[in-house]
């Protein structure tokens, strides 16, 4: 871990990391709720939002799409990502390199690593030379540190997210991406293993608005910096809406409450507010 408060990717000790790596990882199912989406400009567009410091994608959206948004978005390329036709033991195979990300505009990379694997050992040497690679040219990584495999299975268990956070620290990473371990001391629990190093709580599948921010309300204070969102963002009809409630939860660290409600104000004033009805 490096300090990392002057990176792009964190405004005032802050991170929210949209994540748009859906089509690899569950694929095309994700954006059927909202079709248009599925075009990659749709999300860099809703990027562009202030809240946002940085934009997760992997490395064909990036070669693709990111040219038109390099001025407005902080670039995080994913370097490694399976697709839901995978049967085997949880498994992240890498696909593009630091230097390639590097090449491609990123601000900084990030990295799966299914802890409890039969595939941990590779999974772990693979990240030293991600992790080592990437202080060569300074910048963040961020690692997606998700325990899974036999007897696991999507843990989120307080003493496993606890013990992810652990593991990011002591292999290097400068921000652990974990989920939600289902209560506000167990996210404390899991931001105290992780010493100095920065944690940010894994989005999830959409929830309404009350809860979705409430939890990040919960999380926030208990010491997460942040988070790293995707479909609670960009499956909703207005992103613009949830982002500007998660900018005063995240930022200006109102009840979530609150920021609805000044959400929902400022959203009636914006030019582009979706029409009711
Ligand atoms: P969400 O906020 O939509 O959960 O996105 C975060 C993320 O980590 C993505 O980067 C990734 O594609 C997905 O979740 C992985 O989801 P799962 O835990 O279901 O494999």
């Amino acid at each position: 871990m490096l300090p990392i408060d002057d990176s792009p990717i964190v405004r005032d000790g802050k991170a929210v990391i949209l994540a748009m790596d859906h089509g690899l990882e569950h694929g095309p199912v994700d954006f059927e709720s909202v079709p248009e989406r599925l075009d990659p400009a749709t999300v860099f567009e809703t990027a562009t939002h202030d809240a946002v410091t940085a934009m997760a994608v992997q490395k064909g959206i990036a070669e693709g799409y990111y040219p038109s948004y390099e001025d407005e978005v902080n670039l995080l390329v994913k370097l490694n990502g399976t697709s839901n036709l995978w049967m085997g033991e949880p498994d992240s195979p890498v696909n593009c390199s630091v230097d390639y990300a590097v090449e491609l505009g990123a601000d900084a990379v990030g990295f799966t690593i299914y802890s409890g694997s039969n595939h941990e050992v590779e999974m772990f040497e693979e990240f030293r030379e991600v992790q080592e690679r990437a202080r060569e040219y300074d910048i963040p990584v961020v690692l997606w540190s998700y325990p899974r495999g036999q007897g696991l299975k999507n843990d989120t268990k307080p003493g496993t997210i606890a013990y992810a956070t652990r593991i990011a620290l002591e292999l290097g990473a400068d921000i652990a991406k974990v989920k939600y371990p289902g209560s506000p001391e167990a996210m404390a629990h899991a931001c105290r293993a992780a010493g100095d190093m920065k944690v940010v709580m894994s989005g999830g599948s959409k929830q309404g608005d009350e809860a979705f921010l409430s939890t990040v309300e919960s999380a926030t204070r208990a010491g997460c910096c942040g988070l790293a969102v995707g479909r609670n963002v960009w499956q909703r009809d207005d992103p613009g809406h949830i982002l500007d409630a998660l900018e005063s939860v995240i930022y200006d660290e109102q009840p979530a409450a609150t920021a609805l409600e000044t959400a929902s104000t400022a959203a009636d004033d914006r030019p582009d507010a979706p029409v009711e009805g």
